[in-house]
């Protein structure tokens, strides 16, 4: 059955043409050829059922009791049903390693199955940065279309992000939606040699590419695809794929984490390792305004 989908500021028909279903590569999970070819051609890994599911929906319930203990849930309502409604406060849970690193949450962020995975693609023992990007993502939210790059590019050229729902999510609920071949296809060369080579520190520019994830098709080209995910389902991505978020329009939090792995030879990105790890420099007023996208976005000609 066709459904209606808010993605940014569009709405969308899933599945249709322009917005697809993600491809499953539980296949090749364990086949490294078989998980390159994938990574390659698509630039993403969508593996249902890679983490227990038992243990991510026991992180899923100690993420949601911190969160009632600070006000996150409407009154009244049962913490573990996750409900934002109207009274719901946000709560800042990125780099917060009193929600990110109790032994529950951290045996899911930092699952072996994930170190296992990205042994088996690397071929090399990995590491994993300290600062988990935990999200509770909420009503009318999502996230605007970017490539990792521009955040966390200081470090390995060979850094994959982990995206993980804690719980099932449904597309409406606001799921990771990524832009296929983006990594390598012809039509976002210039995008992967302009703002891909950006650093939202260096640069003092803002890291989303457009909040408009038509635009991005229509414009260089390709298609979106996304899904239904479930509690114990992964996507992972290397730095310069486009990818975004749809729209949670539903009342409930949505929960997820984005973690990241590397090869523990390469060099790691100060911003996000060892225990003080600061994550991004806050903007000195003595340097002026940042950049806005658009303004860079004229600068680069895309
Ligand atoms: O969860 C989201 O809304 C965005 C996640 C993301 O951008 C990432 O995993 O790099």
């Amino acid at each position: 059955m066709n459904r209606t989908i808010q993605f940014g500021q569009a709405t969308y028909t899933y599945p249709s043409k322009e917005l697809q279903p993600l491809r499953d590569s539980s296949d090749v999970v364990s086949d490294r050829d078989g998980l390159l070819a994938r990574l390659e051609e698509d630039g993403y890994l969508y593996v249902p059922g890679l983490l227990d599911r038992n243990e991510v929906l026991k992180a899923r319930h100690t993420i949601l009791r911190y969160m009632a203990e600070h006000e996150a849930m409407e009154p009244g309502s049962r913490p573990l049903d996750g409900v934002m409604g109207q009274y719901g406060k946000h709560v800042g849970m990125m780099g917060k390693e009193v929600i990110t690193h109790p032994p529950d949450v951290l045996n899911v962020l930092a699952a072996d199955r994930l170190f296992a995975l990205y042994g088996l693609i690397h071929q090399e023992p990995i590491s994993t940065f300290d600062y988990k990007w935990l999200r509770a993502v909420g009503h009318d939210a999502s996230t605007g279309a970017h490539m990792d790059f521009v955040y966390m590019g200081q470090g390995s050229k060979r850094l994959m992000t982990t995206w993980i729902p804690l719980g099932d999510v449904a597309i409406e609920q606001g799921t990771l939606a990524v832009c296929p071949q983006s990594h390598r296809s012809e039509g976002f060369a210039r995008i992967r040699d302009t703002y891909g080579r950006m650093d939202v520190d260096r640069d003092r520019t803002e890291g989303w590419f457009t909040k408009d994830p038509r635009e991005i098709t229509q414009k260089f080209g390709g298609f979106w695809q996304t899904g239904d995910v479930q509690a114990g389902d992964i996507i992972t991505f290397g730095m310069h794929l486009m990818h975004a978020s749809t729209t949670n329009v539903t009342d409930k939090w949505r929960l997820s984490c984005d973690v990241r792995f590397q090869p523990a030879a390469d060099p790691m990105d100060p911003r996000w390792t060892g225990k003080e790890s600061g994550g991004h420099t806050p903007a000195a007023p003595a340097q002026g305004k940042p950049r806005s996208m658009e303004e860079a976005r004229t600068a680069w000609g895309v």
